[in-house]
């Protein structure tokens, strides 16, 4: 066991004292909370009896004890106030959590701490945090029946979690005194926290945006609900051979995980398939229901999100599918043995693997299924939930809002009005009332292949009566178009939801949702004006902006605890839960003094991410080099074959002229590919191979080093920002709907390269021009050539010697001697125009030169350390408007108006 271990005795003590059944749950429950419960319990019960005296004094009793415990939490807060912290802090007994540990190793495996292997330890210490989360589970969720606040269900198809224990106990406010009691115990709470596989149910941006906005809405404490499923497989392990990507199967459950929590009681029946038939029922009424369907049941499992010291606990609720009753007696008997066999496959399919395409849609039936599966029983739940505590159906959108994460939720809408109107009987007109004032959407993309449709007959087949209500959802649409712009068919041909064969998911969310949201000022800007131009005229109402956040719990206090040490001893802890207060370290940016410590915790920060990366990728890295970095997924529009061709342009250079002043660098790349995107695992493939090359020529003296760090993913994601001094957000402008990453480098002290693209136009506006390196066409430009023509790569290819020479060596063997032809695509794809697909699309060639200026003015920068140093505080500083909290309060009081609740 690699785990540093103190001398047996002192365990054997410890586990001497080791409780029977977990008593600390006891004591550190507290008697407030118990007499919280117990006072929301009679008060239940009197309400239930009608009885006003009784409920009244019950009321009255849960409300004193509610203060006690409000006054306790101010108390609390009072006394961090003294240590000069501004934060509340929740309690944690060390002693106990301790004995828990010792306690859980013995019951679970039978060991000793000795005997225990890391990973043993780590979930020991898992179901120890667990106990404390679930005391405080319970509290929230009595506090939300007895307030009855409005709940956001955040439905999306990923969440990109990453590990839970480390930011759990950061939100428990009790990550310090648990390294301390680890350590006593002879454990480094690191390696503990290396045992933990990533959660990693997304695929990039959009499913960590998700993660993000779950820890914002239980820190400001709302009501919220993350809605998903629970893959088997999460999005692929990459590893690197020979220069290749090679996608492994991530069986995060492999050892099971501590956190989550089975729950069977709220079981849910999801039908696919068969055919609708119609009956009138005993009032006169025409009503629908599904025969000859298959069935799945969806069980949830809870994962809890713990909200920063404030005592909340709100829940991602991810589905796992099981099949219903196989092989019943009565399915043989009828002859069903077939019909049996394949309910049980499509349960164990349904959930088996997320698709591990970003911005691509792969356009699968299963992935339909698992859209339908998530989103039904979601769906179920959150009305049944509803209609628990309420009596009025038509309401539900007083207390329920369903955000669809992109498109790929939208079935949401016809599922509701499904169930309100097959299950409570309401009119088409009531259903699409509640239903309209219930889902919203957000739309994360302009890429075409993103946009989700589906072949009519697909869809159909899979999901009959949802189609029937989708077709009447569109006739009524194309009617209302028609009336608007008479004799205009174009609008009709653009705008339908059934359209050329198929179901266009954007469009039914936009029509059927009370709100659509762009995710940076920009793309809403966009959206409105080019992509969805029909729309934006049509319902102008509903579009408005909410630019992207991140949470600076996991991405700064956790991720970078040197750099979040130094900011709290300058300006105070405020900027944990209120990041725009960060701004006050501005003050030190011009100071040397801070200005040098700043440095030097970035260089540790280098030091450490060396260390990875020479454990990782067996390369040496030096410190003192700038660490120019981009990581992201792999896709052309995000180009990092741009920045893999500058590399070759400064090889090329620094070959030529030997002695040319020139400051080391080191290029960091992390990214996966598509298992299916061929330019995308090439470029991979390329950037491996002029690592390699320029790695190991001794002629340039190391003055570059090239790493592809391989597996990208949220938990070394931590390591890399905090180690970055330059932020490549090198989109062609138009495409890159926010990015998130560029705040995360941002909030660590990375100076932006990038295009004035997505967000990184706000973060420049945010730390004005002279902080970053802005470089390259502009998005007006861009959608000018798009919508015009007049570029041609070739031209450049052809007058611009660097250019020629850098391209020529992707067909000459340089960097692939054995298969000269190798890189022959990623050269077909920026100057043949080969078959539709345009030569260039993504306007690499045009930004070539643009982009090695951009480079050499970082160069330039960074020779100054003082100024760099200055730069970089003020990127920290100017990083307050992109915290997931300012995010989530905007759409809290622009979409969904949730009331806060308070413990
Ligand atoms: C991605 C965008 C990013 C954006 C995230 C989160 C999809 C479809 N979109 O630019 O490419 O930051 O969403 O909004 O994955």
């Amino acid at each position: 066991m690699a785990t540093a271990k103190k001398p047996a005795t002192k365990e054997t003590a410890a586990k001497k004292e080791a409780p029977k059944k977990h008593p600390e749950k006891k004591e550190t429950l507290g008697a407030a909370k118990k007499e919280v419960k117990k006072a929301a319990a009679s008060a239940k019960k009197a309400a239930s009896a009608k009885n006003t005296t009784a409920a009244k004094k019950a009321e009255s009793a849960k409300n004193t004890t509610a203060k006690k415990t409000t006054a306790k939490t101010a108390t609390k807060k009072s006394a961090a106030k003294k240590n000069n912290s501004s934060l509340p802090k929740l309690e944690f007994r060390k002693d106990l959590f301790k004995r828990s540990v010792l306690y859980n190793i013995k019951t679970l495996y039978r060991k000793t701490m000795e005997e225990a292997t890391d990973q043993q330890i780590f979930q020991a210490v898992s179901y120890a945090i667990k106990d404390q989360i679930v005391d405080l589970w319970l509290a929230t969720q009595e506090a939300y029946e007895k307030q009855d606040p409005k709940t956001v269900y955040y439905l999306s198809m990923e969440f990109l979690m990453g590990r839970a224990l480390g930011n759990s106990l950061i939100n428990l406010t009790a990550y310090q005194e648990a390294k301390e009691a680890l350590e006593e115990l002879g454990v480094d709470i690191n390696v503990v926290e290396d045992q933990e596989p990533d959660a990693a149910l997304g695929n990039g941006g959009l499913g960590r945006l998700a993660a993000c906005f779950l820890d914002s809405l239980a820190t400001l404490g709302y009501s919220a609900y993350g809605c998903g499923i629970r893959y088997r497989y999460g999005m692929f392990k990459q590893e690197i051979r020979d220069g290749y990507q090679v996608e492994v199967p991530d069986n995060w459950l492999a050892d099971g995980n501590p956190f989550e929590l089975r729950r069977p009681e709220y079981t849910k029946e999801v039908r696919f398939g068969g055919y609708v038939t119609s009956y009138t029922d005993e009032n006169g009424r025409n009503n629908y229901r599904l025969e000859g369907y298959q069935a799945v049941k969806a069980i949830p499992y809870d994962l809890p999100i713990v909200g920063y010291g404030n005592g909340i606990v709100n829940t991602l609720r991810i589905w796992d599918a099981q099949p219903v009753d196989c092989f019943r007696l009565d399915s043989f008997d009828k002859g069903d043995y077939q019909k049996a066999v394949e309910q049980e496959n499509l349960a164990r399919n349904i959930v088996e693997v997320l698709y591990p395409n970003d911005n691509h849609i792969a356009g699968k039936e299963l992935r339909l299924k698992q859209q339908y599966f998530f989103v039904s029983a979601s769906v179920q739940e959150a009305v049944a939930k509803y209609m628990r505590n309420h009596d009025d159906i038509h309401k539900l959108y007083e207390k329920v809002t369903f955000q669809l994460n992109d498109t790929h939720p939208t079935v949401t809408i016809a599922e509701l009005m499904r169930i309100l109107m097959d299950e409570y009987y309401l009119t088409w007109d009531e259903a699409w009332d509640v239903t309209t004032k219930t889902c919203a959407y957000t739309n994360h993309t302009i890429m075409s292949e993103a946009l989700e449709k589906w072949p009519i007959d697909l869809f159909s087949r899979l999901l009959p009566r949802i189609y029937q209500i989708v077709e009447e959802i569109n006739r009524r649409f194309e009617a209302q178009i028609r009336s608007r712009y008479p004799g205009n068919e174009e609008k009709v041909k653009k705008m339908a939801i059934l359209y050329d064969g198929q179901v266009k998911m954007a469009n039914l969310a936009i029509h059927a949702g009370y709100s659509v949201n762009g995710v940076a000022r920009l793309h809403t800007e966009i959206l409105k004006n080019q992509e969805l131009k029909d729309f934006y005229e049509l319902y102008p109402e509903k579009f408005n902006n909410k630019t992207n956040g991140i949470t600076q719990r996991r991405f700064l206090l956790h991720g970078n605890p040197l750099l979040a040490d130094w900011v709290t001893k300058k300006i105070g802890d405020a900027w944990v839960t209120d990041l725009p207060q960060i701004a006050a370290l501005k003050d030190y940016a011009k100071n040397a003094k801070a200005q040098e410590e700043f440095m030097k915790i970035k260089y540790q920060n280098k030091i450490r991410l060396a260390k990875y990366i020479k454990e990782h990728n067996g390369i040496d890295v030096d410190p003192n080099s700038i660490f120019d970095v981009q990581v992201k997924r792999l896709h052309e529009y995000k180009r990092q074959l741009l920045n893999i061709l500058h590399v070759m342009y400064l090889y090329n250079q620094l070959k030529e002229h030997p002695t040319m002043e020139f400051y080391p660098r080191t290029f960091i790349f992390g990214a996966k590919a598509a298992a299916g995107y061929r330019n995308a695992k090439l470029t991979i493939k390329l950037i491996n191979s002029v690592a390699d090359k320029i790695n190991n020529d001794v002629f340039i003296n190391g003055k570059i080093k090239v790493v592809f760090i391989e597996n990208y993913c949220v938990s070394n994601a931590e390591i890399i920002f905090a180690a970055s001094d330059v932020s490549e957000q090198i989109s062609t402008a138009s495409k890159e709907a926010s990015g998130t990453g560029n705040m995360k480098f941002m909030l660590n002290g990375a100076l932006t390269l990038g295009t004035m693209d997505g967000a990184n136009v706000e973060i420049v506006e945010e730390v004005g021009k002279n902080n970053a390196f802005i470089f390259g066409l502009s998005s007006d430009e861009v959608i000018n050539y798009e919508n015009h023509g007049g570029y041609d790569p070739m031209e450049i290819y052809r007058n611009d010697p660097d250019v020629h020479m850098v391209l020529n060596q992707l067909i000459n063997g340089t960097y692939s001697p054995d298969d000269p032809e190798r890189f022959r695509h990623l050269y077909n794809s920026l100057l043949n125009t080969e078959s539709t697909s345009k030569a260039d699309t993504y306007f690499i060639l045009k930004d070539f030169k643009p982009y090695v200026e951009a480079q050499k003015q970082v160069e330039k920068a960074y020779r100054n350390r003082s100024k760099w140093a200055q730069s970089a505080i003020l990127n920290v500083a100017s990083s307050g408007k992109f915290t997931s909290d300012r995010t989530i309060q905007q759409y809290v009081d622009e979409i969904w108006h949730l009331d806060k609740v308070v413990l």
